[in-house]
């Protein structure tokens, strides 16, 4: 019987620790994916809104810029909800043709240890607002929640934080001093290949991907592990 992708995974987990990104390789179809990512869950059933695989790839009404050819800027995941994920799984069903699409990945502990006090300080006082189509979420970009060190970001036409109350600290300043660090530093790179399942630790790593061909095939599923 072929190892499962999960098993493979776990394994990888145990040795290298949740905190780590890891990579496993095989085939699966959609369904085959919820269900590993269930088993990622310990066999619990997703809470809401854990529960939907999304299939990122390009399409003509595109949801977000995942869905164009256009390179996917530095984010965390899930930043319109009040508990954004702790993981997120991506399996590449099919890759892009020209070499695209490449993973990009930044340990968040590096950026915000080499951040100015003035600017960490205004990320954890400033209040924004993030909306995008009826989701709505007010608070600051570093927060502590209940899963540990949270920091939001996301910076592009989709989505972009604007300034609600400053609360006397450099919010705006602040929020563009990271967009621009971020376009200097150097990301690990990952070029995945055909049937790799890639597990993210969305709380300890900004991510992103460079553009894709035009009208490039690749295909992920992604989901989300509360
Ligand atoms: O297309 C990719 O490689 C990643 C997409 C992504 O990060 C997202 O949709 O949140
Ligand atoms: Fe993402």
């Amino acid at each position: 019987m072929p190892v499962r992708h999960v098993d493979r995974l776990r394994r990888a987990l145990v040795e290298t620790g949740e905190n780590k990104i890891c990579v496993a390789n095989g085939r699966l179809c959609s369904a085959q994916f919820s269900e590993q990512l269930r088993d990622l869950r310990g066999g619990a059933a997703p809470s809401h809104p854990f529960g939907t695989v999304r299939t990122i790839e390009i399409v003509k009404t595109p949801q977000g810029v995942a869905d164009t050819a256009s390179a996917h800027d530095w984010h965390t995941d899930g930043n319109l909800l009040l508990i954004p994920p702790r993981y997120f799984v991506l399996y590449f069903d099919r890759v892009d043709e020209i070499g695209g699409g490449i993973s990009t990945f930044y340990p968040i502990r590096s950026l915000l240890s080499s951040l100015p006090w003035w600017v960490i300080e205004a990320l954890a006082t400033t209040q924004v607002k993030l909306a995008r189509d009826t989701f709505r979420w007010t608070g600051t970009l570093l927060a502590i929640d209940r899963c540990g060190l949270n920091f939001r970001w996301r910076f592009d036409k989709d989505l972009r934080p604007e300034v609600v109350d400053a609360r006397g600290t450099q919010g705006k300043q602040a929020i563009d001093y990271v967009k621009e660090i971020m376009t200097e530093k150097h990301p690990i790179e990952y070029a995945a290949r055909r049937g790799d399942l890639i597990f993210v630790p969305n709380r300890l790593y900004l991510h992103g991907r460079s553009p894709l061909a035009l009208e490039s095939s690749r295909r992920l599923y992604r989901g989300w592990i509360e």
